[in-house]
């Protein structure tokens, strides 16, 4: 039997199985439609619905299933959970660290009201529901070399307050009305296809682009500044991992999940190998070097390893590697 939506141009037909349905929010930012291609290789196009307020590129839109979401109107929201018989909710709408900064009211509503409406919603309809956190929802007293699981966070961030609370809510749903809960934390995301937008970590996606372009780069962070960091591959790996993961398994809802942590310098030596007259200029920008400075240097995710086996597949020479065999380190 087809059941047949009407939520989306598409005319999205699924055919009746057990594979989740899918909704993916926020899906225009730098890891919805990687998610997306992976999720519909498993589940099939049509089970996965990428949705944003943006109006995304042809390639994007012709896919697979595209629909308007405003995670702000509850109705909206509600809709297209009910008309597209949705069960799994992969919850990526958010202002980042440094657009947050810039824009604190706008970051107050997207990761917070937003965020309550995906909860309730969530709830309501009995959904499985992934929610990222980052790095930065720790803070100048957290123990930031390593930094575990359970320690104190106090982010100086309305991005890190704004994921804190979302962590918790979550894992308050979760005991409270036995919502399906997860979560992780991710270290700064770097692929090649996709933008980051407004992080503090979004150096490390811009120098591949500058080196190869231009042979030079600008970096605001200091030279040693050390953060956690992930190729997108294994980010969205370790995503669909704790989303498959049976319940008994996960000790917590919450998790680090960490691969690699390294400084500008570190990095840019590593791009030297591939663009070796590249010229890199320091000119530090306070705010974000502020912030940078708060967050975790190194990201333990021992109990990611123990309860789900998460494992890493790429280190700093891996990451690089790769990145220029996609960016082309000969284009210029
Ligand atoms: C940011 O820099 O704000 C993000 C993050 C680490 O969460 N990339």
């Amino acid at each position: 039997r087809q059941v047949a939506s009407d939520a989306s141009f598409h005319s999205v037909t699924f055919s009746e199985s057990d594979h989740p349905r899918v909704l993916i929010t926020g899906g225009l930012g730098q890891l919805g439609v990687g998610l997306a291609k992976l999720l519909r290789k498993r589940f099939g196009k049509n089970n996965v619905i990428l949705s944003d307020i943006r109006k995304p590129a042809d390639n994007v839109f012709y896919s697979g299933p595209f629909i308007f979401a405003d995670i702000l109107d509850y109705k909206n929201l509600r809709e297209i959970v009910v008309n597209n018989r949705i069960t799994w909710l992969f919850h990526y709408s958010a202002l980042l660290s440094a657009v947050g900064e810039a824009n604190v009211p706008l970051a107050r509503a997207v990761n917070i009201t937003g965020l309550h409406n995906i909860l309730d919603i969530a709830a309501e309809h009995n959904l499985r529901l992934f929610v990222p956190s980052t790095i930065g929802a720790f803070g100048p007293t957290s123990p930031r070399d390593p930094t575990p699981d359970l320690c104190i966070q106090r982010p100086r961030t309305i991005y890190g307050v704004s994921k804190v609370h979302a962590e918790l809510m979550g894992e308050y749903y979760h005991c409270r009305y036995g919502l399906d809960f997860r979560c992780l934390r991710y270290p700064g995301i770097i692929s090649a296809d996709s933008q980051p937008g407004g992080g503090t970590t979004d150096y490390a996606v811009q120098i591949f682009h500058d080196a190869i372009k231009t042979g030079k780069f600008k970096c605001y962070l200091r030279p040693d500044t050390r953060l956690p960091m992930m190729y997108i591959d294994d980010c969205l790996k370790a995503t669909l991992e704790v989303m498959d993961a049976p319940a008994e398994a996960l000790t917590m809802r919450t998790y680090n999940i960490s691969a690699m942590s390294f400084t500008p310098e570190e990095l840019a030596q590593e791009v030297q190998k591939y663009v070796p007259e590249l010229q890199m200029t320091y000119n530090v920008d306070q705010v974000r070097q502020a912030i940078a400075d708060s967050w975790p240097m190194n990201f333990d995710d021992s109990n990611a390893r123990r309860d789900w086996g998460w494992k890493h597949d790429y280190d700093l020479p891996e990451l690089v590697t790769t990145m220029f065999s996609y960016l082309g380190s000969d284009s210029r």
